[in-house]
Order: C-alpha cells, then sequence, then structure tokens
C-alpha cells in the first residue's frame, strides 16, 4: 500500500542549510517543495543535484519563484501546496551586511515570518501545518549569561538580530494566541563546505587554501578575539526536523557547548595545510606570519605574512562570546552532534583545498576568466 507521503515548504532553500535540510527530508520520504528567488545569475548551485526535471511524474523536489517580502506570494504557495510542515530559513542572513541593508533585513527577516505565519492562519491550516522559525543565537548579543540558554535574556546588538527577534516573538505570540504548532530553534553557528564565503570560517578555509597554492597572498579579517560556537550545519539541519516531530511546540537551544575564538580557527586551518601561524602584536596591529611549514608542498610560503587584521572587517556593535547550552534539546529531542569542531576544519579545509586546486589547474593550463564584452 502506497503510503502518503509527508509535505514540506522550505523558505530559503537555497542557503547552507536549505539544502542540507532538503537532502535530509528527502531520505526521509518528503515531498520537498523550496521557495528561491529570481537572479540575474543562477543561485541554484547548492541543490542543484538534487533537481529533478519538471516533466517527470511524482517529483518529489519542487522549486518556486518567491520572495520573503511579498505576502501574494507566500500565501499563494502555501496555499497550493498545503505543507505539513514549513521550515522558514530564508532570511538576509549576514550579520555585517545587516548594518549596511537594515529595513530591507527587518522587512526579510522579521516581517516575513510573520506574513508566513499568518498566511497558514488566514488559510486555516493552523492545526494542519507545523512551523519551524530559523532563530539564532544573535538573539542573545551582549553578554547576558553563560552558557546561555532558553531562559537567556535576549540584547540583540545588530538590525539582523533585532529584526530576529520579532521573528522570536511573533512566533511565539502565533503559538499562544491561535494555538500554532510553531517552534523557535535557537541555533548557535553552524558551518560546513557550503557556507556562504563572506562568513569567517569559510573565508578562512577558502583563503588558507588559495594562500597555500598560491593563488592569493594574505588573508584580511575583522575582530579574532571573537568566540563562537561553531556546529557542522548537518547535525542542525537533523535537529529542524527533531524540533518539528516534538509532542508539544516549544524553543530550543542547539549548540555543541564549546566556544573558539576566531583566532584559533584559523590557527586550526592553516595547520591543515602544515602552515603554523605565529601571532605578533595585539589588535589592529596584529598581524600573522608564517613561522614554519611542516608540508613539502607548501615549503615555498615559510616567512610570508599570510594574515592582517582590517578594521573595515569590524561591527559597529559586537558579539563578543556566545557559548550555548543544548541540555534541554539532549534531554527531551535525544540530539547529540556527530562532528566536533576538529573534523569541521578538517571537511571544509579539504573541501576547499579541492576546490581551489581545479582553480590553479586552470590558471596553469592558462584558462582566463571570460569576460562577456571581449
Ligand atoms: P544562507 O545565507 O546560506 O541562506 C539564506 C537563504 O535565504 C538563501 O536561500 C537566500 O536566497 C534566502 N533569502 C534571503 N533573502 C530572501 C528573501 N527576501 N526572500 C526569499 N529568500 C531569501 O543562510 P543559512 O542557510 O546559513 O541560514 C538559514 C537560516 O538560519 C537563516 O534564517 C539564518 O539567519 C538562520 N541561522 C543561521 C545560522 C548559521 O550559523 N548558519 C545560525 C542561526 C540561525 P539566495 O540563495 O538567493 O541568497
Ligand atoms: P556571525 O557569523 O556574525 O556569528 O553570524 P560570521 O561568520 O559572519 O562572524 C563570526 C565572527 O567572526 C568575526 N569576524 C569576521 N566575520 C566575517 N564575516 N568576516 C571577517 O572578515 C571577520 N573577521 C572577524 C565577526 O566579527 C564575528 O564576531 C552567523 C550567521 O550565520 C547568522 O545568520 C547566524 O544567525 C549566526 O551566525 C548565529
Amino acid at each position: 500500500m502506497n503510503q502518503i507521503k509527508k509535505i514540506a515548504l522550505i523558505t530559503g532553500v537555497t542557503g547552507q542549510d536549505g539544502a542540507y535540510l532538503s537532502e535530509f527530508l528527502l531520505e526521509k520520504g518528503y515531498v520537498v517543495h523550496g521557495v528561491k528567488r529570481r537572479t540575474s545569475l543562477f543561485n541554484t548551485d547548492r541543490i542543484d543535484h538534487l533537481y529533478q526535471d519538471p516533466y517527470v511524474e511524482n517529483r518529489n523536489f519542487i522549486l518556486h519563484y518567491g520572495d520573503m517580502t511579498d505576502s501574494t506570494n507566500l500565501t499563494r504557495l502555501i496555499q497550493e501546496i498545503q505543507p505539513d510542515e514549513i521550515y522558514n530559513l530564508a532570511a538576509m542572513s549576514h550579520v555585517a551586511v545587516s548594518f549596511e541593508t537594515p529595513e530591507y533585513t527587518g522587512n526579510a527577516d522579521g516581517l516575513g515570518t510573520l506574513r508566513v505565519l499568518d498566511a497558514v492562519r488566514l488559510l486555516g491550516l493552523e492545526k494542519k501545518t507545523r512551523i519551524y522559525q530559523a532563530s539564532t543565537s544573535e538573539l542573545f548579543g551582549k553578554v547576558q549569561e553563560v552558557p546561555q540558554t532558553e531562559k537567556t535574556p535576549f540584547y540583540p546588538r545588530s538590525p539582523y538580530a533585532v529584526a530576529k527577534m520579532y521573528a522570536f516573538w511573533i512566533t511565539v505570540n502565533y503559538r499562544e494566541a491561535y494555538g500554532m504548532y510553531a517552534c523557535n530553534g535557537i541555533l548557535f553557528n553552524h558551518e560546513s563546505p557550503i557556507r556562504g564565503e563572506t562568513f569567517v570560517t569559510r573565508k578562512i578555509t577558502r583563503a588558507t587554501a588559495r594562500i597555500a597554492l598560491g593563488l592569493q597572498d594574505k588573508l584580511y579579517l575583522g575582530n579574532l578575539d571573537a568566540q563562537r560556537d561553531w556546529g557542522h550545519a548537518k547535525d542542525y539541519v537533523r535537529m529542524m526536523w527533531m524540533i518539528l516531530q516534538a509532542d508539544e511546540p516549544e524553543d530550543w537551544v542547539i549548540a555543541t557547548g564549546i566556544t573558539t575564538p576566531v583566532r584559533e580557527f584559523v590557527r586550526m586551518s592553516f595547520a591543515e595545510v602544515g602552515i603554523e601561524l605565529e601571532f605578533r602584536g595585539e589588535g589592529i596591529e596584529e598581524k600573522g606570519y608564517v613561522k614554519y611549514c611542516t608540508n613539502p608542498d607548501y615549503q615555498l610560503f615559510i616567512g610570508k605574512e599570510v594574515l592582517a587584521v582590517d578594521a573595515n572587517y569590524f561591527r559597529p556593535t559586537e558579539v563578543e562570546l556566545l557559548i550555548g547550552d543544548a541540555t534541554k534539546a539532549k534531554t527531551k529531542l535525544g540530539w547529540k552532534c556527530q562532528y566536533d569542531l576538529a573534523a569541521l576544519v578538517k571537511e571544509m579545509m579539504q573541501s576547499d583545498l579541492r576546490l581551489m586546486e581545479k582553480e590553479q589547474h586552470l590558471k596553469e593550463c592558462g584558462y582566463k576568466i571570460l569576460n562577456y564584452f571581449e
């Protein structure tokens, strides 16, 4: 007998978490609908391997155009799809960029969440559709207590975090006001080989690979002292699903419980290619250089300065220290991480080395990036 498949709708399907969550739900037998934005260049790299030809019958991975700033679009999609579960992952997710685009960030990240919740309510789906809201450790912002739990007070430190704070509370409010199954996952930083290239971990692993292969001279970073509780995105998307399978809708902190300074992530990444960094100086003047290199492939770079601090990457207000306590999720939902930071750094470095080796080969073969106007 054919079992009826569960239907999931993922906003932000083209992002890091959207891609891993799609893979995870497809493996679980879901039909997955994803909302992607119209862009002038393709933005589906992370999910191209899941693509199914529209002419194939019984597709289980279907993409739709949409935008978090467009209620008409979101309401129509939810009406057509009638999802059992919505994972609201779409957001302008870059903290530093939110200082440049605060109004848009509020609209997409804050009001966008309201649009999803209210569409479900207006369509009378509040007893059918479960909603996961991608909340964030950025809500904790300025340190009130460590480690941070579901009970730690919020003190957002960026337009992004303020928008996400609205999204957090509107999710709680719709749950309480209308009896909806709507939950916040307060996820701490999670990374992977497909992390966006401008977040600090990926910026570091990408640049380290390029420096090791002679494709780039130096890496410029901002605050090396910030500390983050970094996990692997694969562990965290599994948790998003577990949150929606719980008996009661609640809010959950998801974290590894270990915090690491940005500086240490840099050291670990360079160590993967056999380059030992020695840091000198403090603050803005700080510089790192290669002390010695144990990997014969990269001997060329002995003694070269590879890291510098650039004040442009500092934020007007910074979140200095994040460390989460996921005891509630571990005890009530049985969640645990399968990756630690060392495994994460290794996987990201190996992936970026493979990517950059391709670029190096192309360069050696005399390939030049095409200029459309030539
Ligand atoms: P990404 O930046 O990788 O992905 C964000 C996704 O949202 C992309 O698919 C992006 O589309 C889409 N998007 C952005 N703006 C809009 C819009 N206006 N309308 C529709 N789609 C839009 O983020 P992650 O995958 O890392 O994070 C997923 C969610 O989890 C985000 O909400 C983020 O704020 C939150 N979060 C992330 C954490 C992390 O450490 N990764 C930790 C805690 C929370 P496009 O590809 O076209 O840009
Ligand atoms: P974050 O991630 O702001 O924590 O938000 P990001 O990787 O951007 O920054 C982490 C820390 O590194 C410091 N830093 C730099 N950051 C960037 N991007 N570039 C640099 O050159 C650099 N140098 C130092 C930052 O100041 C910061 O302290 C991420 C996003 O995924 C959010 O969407 C999510 O909600 C939170 O994680 C949890």
